[in-house]
């Protein structure tokens, strides 16, 4: 295909359309991907999650740059939070990341995390394996930490980086709500800012109670835009690195990743299904039905089942 020469022959232009194609229509997106997928593998995949404006992005340009000084090729998936809460993050990144977008050992992608009608995480990972193909050494994925949502989508990566700052109020509950268990690395960014010990004693308490596995997450402490502390994690993220290959952990992870990347297709195949399938009316229906007990939500399962199983075998849809 010619497509997938291009990409594995370093086209930006192509991997970029390719981008698109899986945001847009995943089906057509996916007869390419196919081709694509014994081209892929070679890429360390690195998330870099957090609360808004803990400095992901400054952090990701630091760590990228570095990248590019050792001439290691780099790229960038961003997930743009569309929420009110972090709007307008876009234009900041792009605004921060600017100087490396003319860099040709850069590739730098933004996605919204709305209006995806292949889903985001199945999104992201074809996302990382188009980058991986063009050649991209190291790829980041950087998303807010806020939603389960976006904290699906870092667990794909080699090496998760949660990066926090001093002074959000309540700090440690917003590390609390179910992203802290997926951090391989902790970062007090902001490290200029009053309340920077404090949080660092709070993250390593709670990483002491909540201690499993063998390795320790390193709480480290940055101020991106001075690039303090900056090499520092480097070296953890490579620390890290040697850790799971050693471990085996690295060939672990790769296999959950696959794991969860087939549930992902499989949802979204069936979530397909059922809208081409099932008419709204019909579920209309049936939900009337059990909310009146005429029906159990059991019996309207197996109805639901039916139907999609019929359309499944009828080659309506893949
Ligand atoms: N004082 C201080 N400001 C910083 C530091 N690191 C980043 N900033 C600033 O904090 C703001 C947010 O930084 P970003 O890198 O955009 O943070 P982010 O986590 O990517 O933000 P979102 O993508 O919007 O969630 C920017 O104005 C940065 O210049 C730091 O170490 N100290
Ligand atoms: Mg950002």
């Amino acid at each position: 295909m010619e497509i997938v020469k291009k990409i594995i022959n370093g086209d930006r232009r192509a991997a970029a359309k390719l981008i698109t194609l899986a945001e847009n229509d995943f089906d057509k997106a996916e007869d390419i991907l196919k081709e694509l997928y014994s081209y892929t593998g070679n890429a360390l995949v690195i998330g870099i999650t957090g609360p808004p404006g803990a400095g992901k992005s400054t952090i990701t340009d630091k760590l990228t740059k570095s990248l590019r000084k050792q001439g290691k090729t780099v790229g960038i998936i961003a997930i743009d939070p569309t929420s009110p809460f972090t709007g307008g993050a876009l234009l900041g990144d792009r605004i921060r990341m600017q100087d490396l977008s003319t860099d040709p050992g850069v590739f730098i992608r933004s996605m919204g995390t709305r209006g995806h009608l292949g889903g985001l995480s199945q999104v992201t990972q074809a996302a990382v394996k188009i980058l991986d193909a063009l050649g991209k050494e190291v790829i980041f994925i950087e998303t807010v930490g806020v939603g389960q949502a976006e904290v699906d989508i870092v667990k794909v990566a080699d090496t998760v980086v949660l990066i926090t700052m001093p002074g959000m109020g309540d700090d440690i509950q917003i590390i609390k709500a179910g992203i802290m268990e997926i951090g391989d690395i902790f970062v007090v960014n902001k490290a200029d800012k009053e309340g920077c010990e404090r949080l660092i004693t709070e993250i390593e308490m709670m990483l002491d109670l909540n201690q499993n596995g063998q390795w320790r997450p390193p709480v480290l402490k940055t101020i991106a835009t001075s690039d303090f502390g900056i090499q520092e994690l480097e070296r953890e993220i490579k620390h890290h690195l040697e850790y799971l290959k050693e471990s085996g952990e690295l060939e672990q992870r790769r296999r959950e990743s696959a794991k969860k990347e087939i549930f992902d297709i499989i949802q979204e195949k069936w979530k397909e299904i059922l809208a081409d399938s099932v008419s709204n009316e019909f579920l209309n229906e049936i939900v009337t039905k059990v909310v009146k007990r005429d029906e159990d939500p059991y019996t309207a399962v197996k109805k639901i089942s039916d139907i999609l199983m019929y359309s499944y075998t009828q080659g309506g849809k893949k």
